[in-house]
This record gives C-alpha cells, structure tokens and sequence, in this order.
C-alpha cells in the first residue's frame, strides 16, 4: 500500500514542491487546506491535481483531529504559517497562534490520534516534520550557524518558530515521538511569494525590462542570507523522515550573499543596470533586523546525503526569466490564479 503524507501550507511554495516530490515516491498526498473557497487551492491543483484536499485550520485544534483522524497518515509535514517576518509584527498575536500554537495542536492531533500517552512506547507512530526555520539563529552568536548555535530571534515570528521548535524537541523526548524539526535556510523559487525579497526583485526586474515600472523601491541591501533553491530543500524535510533516528538537520547552501548582490544578478541577468532603477526606501526597513544567516550544512550532508543541486547565480536566473515569461504572457502575479 502507498504510504500515506499529510502536508499543512500545501497552497505555499514548499507544500507544492513537497507534494510533487512525494507523488513522484508514490506516495498518496493529502493537503490540509483552510477556508471555505481558498483560491490557492485550485491554483495548486493546476500543478498537482492528484494531491487530495482534507479541509483544517493551525487554528482549530478538531479539525486537525478529524484530518489526521480520516488521512490516517504515516508522515505529517507542518510547513503551515505566518511566513512572512514583517507582517509578524503587525499580527504578533496572530503570528504566535498560527506560526506558534498551531505546531502544539498539531503535535497534539497526532498524539491523541496515535493513543500515545506518557510512558507508553508508541509503536507504527506517525512521523512529524516541522519546518523551522533560520530566523530563530536572529542575531547571530556564531558563523557559520549550525544545529548547536543558540537561538536569539528577532521578530515575532522567529519567537513563535523557536517556540514550535522547542516543543517539537519536547514531544520527542516526552513521549518517544519521531518529530524533527528542519532548520531551513531562506529557500527561493518562481512559486515564492511576491513579497519576498527575492520574487521582489525578479518581479521588479521583469517589470523594467517589460516597460510596466521605471524603479523598484527596497528596504536594507546590505542585510546578508543564504539562499538556496525551494526544489533542493523539499527533498531534505522528506530524507529527515526517512532516517533511522529522529534528529534535527540545518539546511541551507553555505554562501551567503546580500540583498545587494541579490539585486545585481537579477538586473544583470536582465542586461539591466540595477543603479539605474533601485530606490531605496527607510519605510522598509524592520523595527529589528537579522544583519546575516549563513548554514553549515554538514551534518544534512554527512548524515542525509543531501546537497543542493542549483546555484545562487542559476536560481536567480531562473527567477526573472520565468516571471519575464509570466508577464509577457498576461498572467498577473497579485492573481493566485497565475503560478508559474
Ligand atoms: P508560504 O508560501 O508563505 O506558505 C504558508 C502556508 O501556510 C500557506 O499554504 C498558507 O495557506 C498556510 N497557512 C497560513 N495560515 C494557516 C492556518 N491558520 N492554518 C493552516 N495553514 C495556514 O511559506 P513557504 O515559503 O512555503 O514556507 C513553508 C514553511 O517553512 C513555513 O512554515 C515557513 O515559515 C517555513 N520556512 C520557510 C522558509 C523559506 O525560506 N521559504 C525558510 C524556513 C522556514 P493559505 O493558502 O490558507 O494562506
Ligand atoms: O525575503 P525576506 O522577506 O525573507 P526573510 O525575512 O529572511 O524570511 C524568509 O526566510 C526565513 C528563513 O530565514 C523564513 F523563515 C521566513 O518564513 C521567510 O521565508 O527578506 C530577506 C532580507 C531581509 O533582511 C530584509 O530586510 O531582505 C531584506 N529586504 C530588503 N528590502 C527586503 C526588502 N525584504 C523584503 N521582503 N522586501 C524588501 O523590499
């Protein structure tokens, strides 16, 4: 029989390169999606029409009762939150229910639904990824970060990841659960968010060379991350689960480069001068800024055999060629109709 995953934030960017990396194992995928008409999930179904949809909230601790109740999963993915760092601080409260909360009630839905109890040993259990993340590195203690940097997160949503990482260490050792926690570095596609740095400038870039905008206004350029391609870091969340022990992984390329730079290759793979076009705006700058996250990605290598297959220099390429590609073809990134 085909295993069985349960993906939350399968209408993000992640779930959709997880669920297609899982349908490509054989897998049987199951999405747990929210809201009555969410339009990201025909969207997602343009690209994965054999992923099934079951209907929950991270908010709503019976529904993800009831979802893991009738998926009956082997593997449960937790990729569903507030992302987004700014809105973090608009929505702190929110940002700790969804990004924070929602990783105790989804612990909880597999515990109860699994019968595990303290000092019982669960046996067939349900395996449980949860997609931490580098911003609870923040203000960094150590260059490169890796699985023993300590934390000092600078948002409230880096407060609300560490929370749900902590606790997914917890249940670990409580209750002798497989959960591990993924330490992903910023991880870029053409599926990504328009408001994300990266699809910022691949968007903005596109929209200069198509004549549709003469400026792309951006907060800090000196602020340095390490990204790598969303593709490459799916495969890791899938190999954690598949390991002989329950451990947590860094994943990240282990270059670093600034907003800057980010900046430079995108207008440069247009054959734009980005001088020419960037404005900078203090309006978008953070109330606290992570200055520089770098991975030490050894121990995913040494013990998992992952390694990223794209480059910086590629993956940007990739970004603005195929929203160049979008744009002139009509569709409309702001639409949720119109992923590439
Ligand atoms: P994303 O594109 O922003 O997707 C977030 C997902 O969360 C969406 O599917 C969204 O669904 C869902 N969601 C929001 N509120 C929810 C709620 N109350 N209940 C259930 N689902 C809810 O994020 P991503 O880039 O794919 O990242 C996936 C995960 O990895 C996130 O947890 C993120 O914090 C973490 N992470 C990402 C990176 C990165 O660089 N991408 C790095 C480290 C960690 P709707 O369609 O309903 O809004
Ligand atoms: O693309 P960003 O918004 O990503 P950020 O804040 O690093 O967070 C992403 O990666 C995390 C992993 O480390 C995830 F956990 C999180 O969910 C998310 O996926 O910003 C990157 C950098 C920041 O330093 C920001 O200040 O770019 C700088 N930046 C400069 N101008 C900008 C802009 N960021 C955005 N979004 N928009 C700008 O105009």
């Amino acid at each position: 029989m085909a295993r069985r995953a349960l993906i939350t934030g399968i209408t993000g960017q992640d779930g959709s390169y997880l669920a297609e990396h899982l349908l490509s194992q054989g897998y049987e995928v199951w999405g747990l999606a929210r809201g009555q008409a969410n339009p990201r999930v025909s969207r997602m179904r343009k690209l994965l029409a054999d992923v099934r949809i079951v209907r929950g909230d991270l908010l709503d601790q019976g529904s993800l009762i009831s979802a893991v109740e009738r998926v009956q999963p082997d593997e449960v993915y937790n990729l569903g939150a507030i992302s987004f760092v700014p809105m973090s601080w608009e929505q702190a409260e929110l940002t700790a229910e969804v990004t924070g909360m929602g990783v105790l009630r989804m612990l909880e839905a597999i515990r109860v639904c699994s019968g595990i109890s303290r000092g019982s040993s669960p046996t067939g259990q349900i395996r449980f990824y949860q997609a931490s993340s580098s911003e609870m590195f923040g203000q960094v203690s150590e260059t490169p970060q890796n699985e023993r940097t300590s934390f000092h997160p600078r948002s409230p949503y880096g407060v609300a990841k560490a929370y749900g990482h902590f606790l997914t260490q917890n249940y670990r050792e409580s209750y002798g659960m497989f959960a591990v926690s993924g330490i992903l570095f910023n991880h870029e596609s053409p599926r990504r968010g328009a408001e994300f740095v990266t699809r910022k400038v691949s968007l903005g870039v596109a929209r200069i060379k198509l004549g549709l905008a003469s400026e792309l206004r951006l907060g800090n350029l000196e602020a340095r991350r390490d990204w790598g391609f969303a593709g490459d870091y799916v495969r890791a969340m899938h190999l954690m689960l598949q390991a002989p022990t329950p451990e947590d992984y860094v994943i990240g390329t282990g270059h670093m480069k600034s907003v800057r730079e980010l900046v430079e290759a995108a207008f440069s793979a247009a054959g734009l001068d980005w001088e020419r076009y960037v404005v900078t705006d203090p309006a978008l700058h953070r109330p606290a800024e992570v200055d520089l996250l770098c991975a030490d990605p050894k121990k995913a290598r040494t013990q998992l055999g992952w390694e990223p297959t794209v480059s910086f220099d590629e993956l940007v390429a990739m970004m603005v060629e195929s929203d160049i590609r979008l744009l002139s073809d009509g569709g409309d990134p702001d639409q949720d109709s119109s992923w590439p």
